[in-house]
């Protein structure tokens, strides 16, 4: 029997909204399906609902009867600090705000490596460092898992802040060999979130069992979750596609890569 009556899933048309829409189903009796973009055809277990996330009303509608949310949706890569705060931060508070109304369980939801992007290489981090954002886009991450804290401190809203890596079907440089996260990793991840029997908050590093690492999930360990993908089966096909880094070259010396290394996205070129 299902764990679940209801999941709402957020950004379902996204890639990583996808792979939970294929993989929650043995979870949910019914899984609602949420983006800004179409949602394609939609099975007996799944509702649609074209919403944006910046829109309050839409957000409380949707949290309605939910049990759990996976939430996918906002803006997903750097972009202008319109986009993101619409996005991500008055988005964001508008999903936990419904949540908490409608009486919500748990938020599952994508935070980012990029909330700690500026880190050093060969620094090995867990969860409880300071945040380094390196990008409007990480600061808004930063944003959310101080939502995500206080909401659980205040309301008793649990969540898990997954500060994803590169969730890509393959590592596609050489920084995604320490980075890397499956999409079969992802979904177990995902899983693991939602039937674990308790979170509060909890922060995890989304990766696979790379052998380069730059995260460590000591402080996650009653998540769960056993990563069996690891980056380095791609190691040679990476090398002999990419130039090796200068030591010293920010995309390959921070955690966040070309995020810590590009300026302000609302700069001019000149
Ligand atoms: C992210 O947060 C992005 O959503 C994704 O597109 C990748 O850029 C990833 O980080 C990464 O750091 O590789």
């Amino acid at each position: 029997m299902a764990r679940f009556n209801r999941i709402l899933i957020t950004g379902a048309a996204g890639a990583l909204g996808k792979l939970a829409r294929a993989s929650l189903p043995p979870l949910t009796t019914h899984l609602r399906l949420s983006d800004r973009e179409p949602l394609g055809d939609l099975a007996n277990h799944e509702e649609g609902i074209i919403a944006d996330v910046a829109d309050a009303d839409a957000m409380a509608d949707l949290a309605r009867d939910v049990d759990m949310i996976v939430h996918m949706g906002g803006q997903s890569i750097e972009g202008t600090w319109a986009d993101v705060l619409n996005a991500n931060i008055i988005g964001f508070y508008n999903v936990y705000e419904a949540a908490r109304k409608a009486g919500v369980r748990r938020i599952v939801w994508a935070s980012s490596n990029h909330a700690i992007g500026f880190y050093a290489r060969e620094q090995v981090i867990d969860a409880s460092v300071y945040p380094r954002p390196d990008s409007n886009y990480g600061v808004s991450k930063v944003f959310g898992e101080g939502i995500a804290q206080y909401y659980w401190d205040k309301f008793g809203l649990e969540s898990v802040s997954i500060r994803i890596g590169s969730c890509f079907p393959e590592p596609r440089d050489r920084r995604m060999l320490a980075t890397w996260l499956s999409p079969r990793d992802y979904q177990h991840l995902i899983e693991r979130c939602l039937i674990a029997p308790r979170t509060a908050h909890t922060v995890i590093y989304g990766m696979s069992d790379n052998d380069m690492k730059l995260w460590d999930n000591r402080l996650a360990t009653h998540i769960g979750f056993r990563p069996q993908d690891n980056a380095e089966a791609f190691r040679n096909k990476i090398e002999a596609a990419t130039p090796e880094p200068e030591h010293d070259d920010i995309v390959f010396a921070a955690h966040g890569g070309g995020f810590a290394k590009a300026g302000h996205f609302d700069d001019k070129p000149s």
